[in-house]
C-alpha cells in the first residue's frame, strides 16, 4: 500500500487501552520518535482494544493497536509486531514481582514465595486461553495450578503456611496481569493459608499503594521501559523481587493481512 493511505484507511488513529499503562506513553514516544504528527492515539481499555479487533478482523479491515505479550490475542488471530527501528517500545520487556518495604520481615512465607514465583509466557498463555474459552479468572487459575503440580511445589516447597494473615496483592485489569495475579492469589490462599484480597487498580495507585505500603505486591511492574516512570518516582520506596516473567514485549499491532511492515511506514 502507499505510505499515505494506512493512515487514512484506519482515520489516522491508534486504538490504545487505559491512559496509565506504560504502553500508552510508550505509544506517545512512537509517535514523536517516527513524527507521526497527523495520528491520535486513542484511550479506551484493553477489553474495548481487544473488542475493536476482533470487529476489524471479521471484516478484514485495517486496525493499529497497542499490543503486547503474553496476551491470548496473539495466539487467537494472526498478527504482527510493526517494526521499531528507533526503539520507542525499547527490546525485549520482562515483568516483575515488587513488594512493600518491609513484608519479608512481616510475613516471610508470602515473600518467599513471591520471591520464588517465575513461569514462562507459554504458562501464563495457558490461563489468557482458558479465561478467553469461557472460564473465570479463579477457575482458570485454580485449574493451572492443579494441574502442574511441580510447577506449584518449586515455589512453596518448605514454605510454613499460616493461619488465615492477611495479604494484599494489586493488579491492573490488563490479560496478562489478570492470570498472573489469580495464579498468586489461589496460591497464596489455598497453599498457604493466607487470606487474600486482589484490588483490581488503576496502575498510578497500583505503584503508590506498594510504595505507601498499603498494598503488600505486586505482579504486574514491566520493566525496563513500560512502567519506567513510576520505576523512577518509588524505586527507593519498594522491594523490587525480579523477575517472574521472561520474554514480554510490547509494540504496535496489526493483523497480519495488513500490507505494512514498520512504524515507519505510518508516516
Ligand atoms: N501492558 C500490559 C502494561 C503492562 C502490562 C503492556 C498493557 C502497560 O503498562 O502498558
Amino acid at each position: 500500500a502507499a505510505s499515505g493511505s494506512v493512515g487514512e484507511e484506519v482515520n489516522y488513529e491508534i486504538i490504545g487501552i487505559d491512559p496509565g499503562a506504560g504502553i500508552m506513553a510508550s505509544t506517545n514516544k512512537a509517535i514523536e520518535d517516527y513524527e507521526l504528527t497527523d495520528w491520535t492515539l486513542v484511550e479506551g481499555s484493553g477489553s474495548a482494544m481487544t473488542a475493536m479487533l476482533e470487529r476489524a478482523i471479521q471484516n478484514e479491515q485495517p486496525i493499529i493497536i497497542t499490543g503486547w505479550t503474553p496476551h491470548w490475542m496473539f495466539n487467537k488471530y494472526d498478527l504482527k509486531y510493526l517494526e521499531d527501528p528507533k526503539k520507542s517500545y525499547g527490546e525485549a520487556e520482562e515483568i516483575h514481582t515488587v513488594a512493600r518495604k518491609g513484608l519479608q520481615e512481616d510475613h516471610p512465607t508470602a515473600y518467599e514465595f513471591l520471591d520464588r514465583f517465575q513461569w514462562t509466557p507459554e504458562d501464563m498463555g495457558e490461563i489468557m486461553i482458558a479465561i478467553q474459552d469461557g472460564a473465570s479468572a479463579e477457575e482458570a487459575a485454580a485449574e493451572w495450578a492443579e494441574a502442574h503440580p511441580d510447577k506449584v511445589d518449586e515455589w512453596i516447597s518448605g514454605l510454613s503456611p499460616v493461619s488465615g494473615d492477611s495479604i494484599k496483592l494489586s493488579y491492573v485489569a490488563w490479560d496478562s496481569e489478570i492470570a498472573s495475579t489469580n495464579l498468586a492469589d489461589y496460591i497464596l490462599s489455598e497453599k498457604l493459608g493466607y487470606n487474600v484480597t486482589s484490588l483490581q487498580v488503576e496502575m498510578g495507585p497500583m505503584w503508590q499503594g506498594v510504595a505507601s505500603g498499603d498494598v503488600d505486591a505486586s505482579l504486574a511492574a514491566w520493566l525496563p521501559v513500560t512502567s519506567a516512570a513510576y520505576v523512577e518516582k518509588y524505586k527507593d520506596q519498594i522491594d523490587d523481587l525480579g523477575v517472574n516473567l521472561e520474554g514480554a514485549k510490547t509494540g504496535l499491532t496489526v493483523p497480519a493481512y495488513m500490507d505494512i511492515d514498520s512504524i515507519e511506514d505510518l508516516k
